[in-house]
This record gives C-alpha cells, sequence and structure tokens, in this order.
C-alpha cells in the first residue's frame, strides 16, 4: 500500500472542506464551532483508497486569520489540490496558499475548479485561464485543472484518476531517515491516554521506541501507533500517524512540538540559512521582527542579513542592508523561543503585523555558532554551507576548530542518520580535508596550522632558553588551549616526535637541538665540577659556592642547574654532591660487609667518624644511602643490606 498525503489549499469558502468530504465521505470540519460558523478554523483529516494507494487529505482553513494553521498542515503534504470557486475565481488566499506551497517545496498537485454547477461553461474556462496564469512558472504550471461540483457530483471520478495519477509519480520517502513527527494535534482519547497526530517527515518510528520530544526534551514512550487510522508496528516516513505516548501528559505538548529519538535534533535558537523574498512582497529590513514557520511550528524571529547568495559584484551588492524582492539571501534568524530544526529544512517567513507571507527559505545550519555573517570569511562559510553536505560537513568541522566534533554531534548538524555522516566523513579523510583525532574529527588544516603554532613555540623556547632542557608539555598544552582540544594536543606532540621534528620525552625540544656553551661558561662549568669533586663528602653550600669573582651568580647558578640535569652533580636535601664522590661512597660502605652476606650495622656515630663528616652531612648522606637501598633503617638502626 502506498500511502500519499494530499492538502487543500485555496481562498476562504471556495469549497474545500465540502470537496473532501465528496471524495472521501468524511467531513473534516471536525469542530463544533466550524460547524456552526460554516468555516474550517483548524486542520482536518479524512482518507480515502484507491486501489493500491491511501490517500490521507489533510484540509486547511482558507481565512487570512487562519494561515498559521494552513502553514501546519501543508507542511510535509506530497500533493497540494488547489481549490478555486468557479464562483469567484482567483482570491488572495489562493495566491498566497500557492505561495506557502511554493517556498515550502511542494512539488505536484492538481487544481480543482469547484462550484462548477454554479456557472456555466464559459466562466469555467475564463476561471481555468485564470488559474493558467497564476501557477504560470510555478511547480504546478503543468498541474491537470478539473472542475468538479461537491453538490452534483460532477467531475469527481475525474478528479479521483487524476490524483491517483499524481499519486503513482510521487516517490516514496526514504525510510532510514532521521525519526521525526512535527506534532500537529494533542488530545486525550478515554482508554488511552495521551495521543498526539502529524504527518512523519522522515524514518521510521516503532512500538516501545523511546523517543524525545523537542524542544523540551522530555523523554517519552511509544504505547501505541496508527497509521492514517490502522494499528500498525511501525510508522513511516511521509505517513499520517497517530501516536499513543506514555511518560507525558497532553498538557504538557503542544502544536509545533516535535517526537523525534534522542540525539538526531537540537532544540535551537539561532539558525544560518537562505531565504528568497517574494517578488510580490515589500522589502524586509536588517533587524525586522518576522514570523517563522516551520513544520507545524510558529516562532517570532529577527533577521541578520547576510550576503548576497548569487552576486559577487560590488560589496555594497554583496552584503545588502534590505532583502529585495525575488533576491536569494544568507540570513542567520534568531528565534524567540527554542525549536526542533535542522539542516535541510524548509520555512516560510511572514510579517509581523499585518501577517502576510513574504518569504521562504531553507536551513544551512542548525547550530552556526557566533561566527560574523558580513565578512567574505562569513561568506566562503555559507556558500560552502550551501553546497553539498559533503562541504557542509568540512565546514561544520572546520568551524569547530582544534577542539574537533564528533560524527555523532554530526548527526543534530546535518539532519542526517550516523551511517550517513560516517559516510561522509570517510570521504573527507580520503580528500585530505579532515583526520580523525580519537573521537573526534578535526580538518587537516587545523592540525597543520596546531603543528606550527607548536613549533614556534619550541623554536622561540629554545631561543629564550639556550640551556633549557625543553618547553613542559603542560605549558605547551595550555598556552594551545584555544587552538587545540586535549586529544588534537597530544595528537600533534606524537605526530611530530614521530617525524623527527621533536626529540622524545617529558619536555618538548627539538630534535637535535645541543646546548651550545659560551667559553666562558664551558669554563665556570668545569671550575664546578672540580670543585666538587675535590670538595668529596663536605661540600659547600649552595650559598657558598664560589669559584671566582669574575663569574656572575647567574652564569654559576645556570652551570649548576646544567650539572644537576646532565647527572653529574646530585642534590641531597639543600646540598650538591658529585655524582663520582657518591658512587665512591656507596662502594665503600657496601664494602663493610666484607664476603659474607649477613646484614652489618652502620651507625650514624660511627659513619661521621669513618668518613670524617658532621651530622649536617651524614643526615642526607645516610638518607642518599637508604634510598639506593645500601643500606635500610630497621627501628632505630640502620643496616647495611
Ligand atoms: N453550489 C455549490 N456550493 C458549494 C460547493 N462546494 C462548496 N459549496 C458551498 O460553499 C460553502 C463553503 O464551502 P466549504 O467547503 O466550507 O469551503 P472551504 O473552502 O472549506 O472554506 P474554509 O475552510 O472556511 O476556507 C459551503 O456553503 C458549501 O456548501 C459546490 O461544489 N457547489
Ligand atoms: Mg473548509
Amino acid at each position: 500500500m502506498k500511502h500519499i498525503v494530499v492538502g487543500t489549499a485555496g481562498h476562504i469558502d471556495h469549497g474545500k472542506s465540502a470537496l473532501v468530504k465528496a471524495l472521501t465521505g468524511v467531513d473534516p470540519d471536525r469542530l463544533q464551532e466550524e460547524r456552526n460558523r460554516g468555516i474550517t478554523i483548524d486542520l482536518g483529516f479524512a482518507r480515502y483508497q484507491d486501489g493500491k494507494t491511501d490517500l490521507a487529505f489533510v484540509d486547511v482553513p482558507g481565512h487570512e486569520r487562519f494561515v498559521r494553521n494552513m502553514l501546519a498542515g501543508a507542511s510535509g503534504i506530497d500533493v497540494v489540490l488547489l481549490v478555486i470557486a468557479a464562483d469567484t475565481s482567483v482570491m488572495p488566499q489562493t495566491r498566497e496558499h500557492l505561495d506557502i506551497c511554493r517556498l515550502l517545496g511542494v512539488t505536484k498537485g492538481i487544481i480543482a475548479i469547484t462550484k462548477s454547477d454554479l456557472v456555466d461553461e464559459d466562466i469555467v474556462d475564463l476561471v481555468r485561464l485564470e488559474a493558467e496564469e497564476l501557477v504560470a512558472g510555478t511547480f504546478l504550471e503543468q498541474a491537470r485543472i478539473v472542475p468538479v461540483s461537491s453538490r452534483t457530483g460532477e467531475g469527481l471520478p475525474r478528479l479521483r484518476s487524476e490524483l491517483s495519477g499524481v499519486a503513482d509519480g510521487v516517490a516514496g520517502r526514504p525510510v532510514d531517515g532521521l525519526p521525526r513527527l512535527p506534532i500537529d494535534r494533542a488530545f486525550t482519547l478515554r482508554g488511552f491516554g495521551t495521543v498526539v497526530t502529524g504527518t512523519q517527515v522522515s524514518g521510521q518510528i516503532g512500538h516501545d521506541t523511546d523517543l524525545v520530544l523537542l524542544p523540551s526534551e522530555r523523554p517519552v514512550r511509544v504505547r501505541g501507533l496508527q497509521v492514517h487510522g490502522e494499528p500498525t508496528s511501525a510508522s513511516l516516513a511521509g505517513q499520517r500517524v497517530a501516536v499513543n505516548l506514555g511518560g507525558v501528559e497532553v498538557e504538557d505538548l503542544r502544536r509545533g512540538d516535535t517526537l523525534t529519538t534522542i540525539g538526531s535534533m537540537l532544540p535551537t535558537t539561532r539558525v544560518d540559512c537562505q531565504v528568497v523574498l517574494l517578488s510580490s512582497a515589500r522589502e524586509l529590513k536588517y533587524g525586522a521582527r518576522v514570523r517563522f514557520h516551520q513544520g507545524t511550528t510558529e516562532v517570532m524571529a529577527r533577521l541578520a542579513i547576510g550576503p548576497n547568495c548569487d552576486s559577487l559584484e560590488g560589496v555594497s551588492e554583496l552584503f545588502p542592508a534590505t532583502l529585495l524582492p525575488g533576491a536569494r539571501t544568507f540570513v542567520r534568524l534568531h528565534l524567540e523561543r527554542p525549536v526542533a530544526v535542522t539542516r535541510d529544512d524548509r520555512f516560510v517567513l511572514r510579517t509581523y503585523s499585518p501577517s502576510v507571507t513574504v518569504a521562504g527559505g531553507v536551513i544551512l545550519d542548525p547550530h552556526p555558532g557566533h561566527g560574523r555573517l558580513r565578512t567574505e570569511r562569513g561568506c566562503v562559510r555559507l556558500r560552502n554551507l550551501a553546497s553539498t553536505k559533503k562541504d557542509a560537513v568540512a565546514v561544520i568541522v572546520s568551524q569547530e576548530a582544534g577542539q574537533g566534533i564528533s560524527a555523532a554531534s554530526l548527526v543534530p548538524r546535518i539532519g542526517k542518520p550516523l551511517k550517513l555522516i560516517r559516510e561522509l566523513l570517510d570521504i573527507l579523510i580520503g580528500d585530505g580535508v579532515v583526520c580523525q583525532v580519537g573521537e573526534v574529527f578535526v580538518t587537516k588544516q587545523c592540525i597543520g596550522d596546531v603543528s606550527s603554532r607548536l613549533k614556534d613555540m619550541v623554536v622561540n623556547y629554545h631561543r629564550d632558553y639556550p640551556l633549557g632542557q625543553g618547553l613542559p608539555r603542560e605549558e605547551a598544552r595550555e598556552r594551545l588551549t584555544k587552538y587545540a582540544g586535549v586529544e588534537l594536543f597530544q595528537h600533534v606532540v606524537s605526530q611530530l616526535v614521530e617525524e623527527g621534528t621533536f626529540a622524545s620525552g617529558l619536555f618538548l625540544s627539538a630534535a637535535g637541538h645541543e646546548i651550545v656553551l659560551t667559553e666562558q661558561e664551558t669554563c665556570i662549568k668545569q671550575r664546578l665540577e672540580e670543585l666538587f669533586l675535590s670538595a668529596g663528602l663536605t661540600p659547600p653550600e649552595l650559598k657558598q659556592v664560589s669559584i671566582d669573582e669574575a663569574f656572575d651568580k647567574s652564569s654559576v647558578d645556570r652551570m649548576i642547574t646544567l650539572l644537576v640535569r646532565e647527572g653529574v652533580l646530585e642534590r641531597l636535601s639543600s646540598l650538591l654532591f658529585h655524582s663520582a664522590v657518591l658512587e665512591r661512597l656507596k662502594n665503600d660502605v657496601l664494602a663493610f660487609k666484607k664476603n659474607d652476606n649477613e646484614s652489618v650495622p652502620l651507625e650514624m656515630g660511627s659513619f661521621k667518624e669513618r668518613f670524617g663528616v658532621s651530622r649536617k652531612y651524614a643526615i642526607p648522606l645516610l638518607e642518599y644511602l637508604d634510598y639506593v637501598h645500601v643500606t635500610r633503617r630497621v627501628g632505630n638502626e640502620r643496616i647495611v643490606v
């Protein structure tokens, strides 16, 4: 069974509801108020089957005050049934509804000239001409025009057959997309609880699926499902769906909410998009407050105008101050309430007051950040976003810079399932544009940028600290926080070590970097070594180290640091010893043991006496011997082990 959603469109009182009733046998005007007043206020639903096709009808109100309801119904339809009454012909909402269908990207439809029983054939022909003129240049240009009378039934069989013909040409929607149902109605059904309905935009929703309501991000569970009025275990894209929900009260739901799976979409208050202003509309100024209609949502928005989509000539044209009729322009919409939208979503803009449909567009990035729009860079970004999905992924990855972005986080940005995102990332990796670093993806350019920053930092370090052993990793990472997340930083360091640019080690230093000493420094170093060697176990205190008045203190200190780093000198608490001296001490102490393997006691007193040192030296030296496992403390005693 093929499922098609047909939406009515047309001016008030032109016979839309009567036609739906004549076709389906069901009166779509279900509200008492609608029946009393004889007008449609809110969406109505009906259906009939024709062979293997199930046609679901969404009947919309024609009254100009209820265009917002019309918009909620028109989103998600496959075919529009544009209704024009033979006795009054084309009227304002005929035009507005047609504009809306165009802006929402509806591609198929039929024109019904209703109330044909009220006029003679000449008038029908005149209305046909006016209809043709109206739809010239639109998606309905080639549409069939069928005169009908809901009162006499004339023309209905032909209309049914034309509808089936159009339905045959409707391509099935992909069911492997993200599950998504914009809610157009929510009510309580006795014995069931909360029920919501809508036209499913994409994907599949199954029984017992855990879903999330957006923008509230409230988790809910599917307790039951109906498609076109029949119970089912799963609903698919393109179907009219009723979902019995667990975990939510009807008061917590409203038209415009979206039902989707966790992680598929995120609420947003800022979107970058491409819009086109209707040729019939007045220009829209920068900052204008407009009504944003997407799916079944309506929210107020402010317009920030970006670059013109098409023109490259002249800066004033590239960054227009107003949206001009007919022009395609990139804009950023600042929404006054969070909504669940994603890339490729079509929307309609209406002026605030009076409410008139003026523009439509498509979303390019549902989470654009704060990057500038009206710059050359902003322009390049938007053009790439408007290009292929692959280019859009590359733009978003580059926007996340050194922090990178995971494949899962790209899902709500691109509005496509993880599998497709991974495929796009693989292509970008193959193209050499993007790299995977741990869990995240970053552009190759960004890696190159971090890498050259790091190399510069190390070069500068060696210049500023010629005797330094290298830039501490942690310091480098902190200084690069703005440019690289932890994962990227580690990646770049390993890469630089691997390719032989950096030496491996705790500190970051250029491979092959050698410490070059001045003649004076070499001399100081040598003299220091001699001094500590000859001082043996009783070296001078650090403060008192003096080799020659001629040498400045800081050079001496630097050479001491260098000798310590090279392992020539060893620091034992506040004293420095030559390593050869300590080595000799170790051997001398071990020699106490002679040949037997028994432990020999070693007391402070005997140590002082044997090595001729005072307590000041004996304490650190004995602790050192413990440390290197030559001696061991047992209670208050110390033994040679
Ligand atoms: N003579 C005649 N009257 C019709 C026909 N179709 C509708 N009507 C009458 O036209 C009036 C309006 O019809 P509706 O079907 O409610 O019009 P609508 O387009 O749904 O109006 P809204 O939903 O309010 O925009 C009703 O009184 C209908 O009985 C028709 O084919 N012939
Ligand atoms: Mg109606």
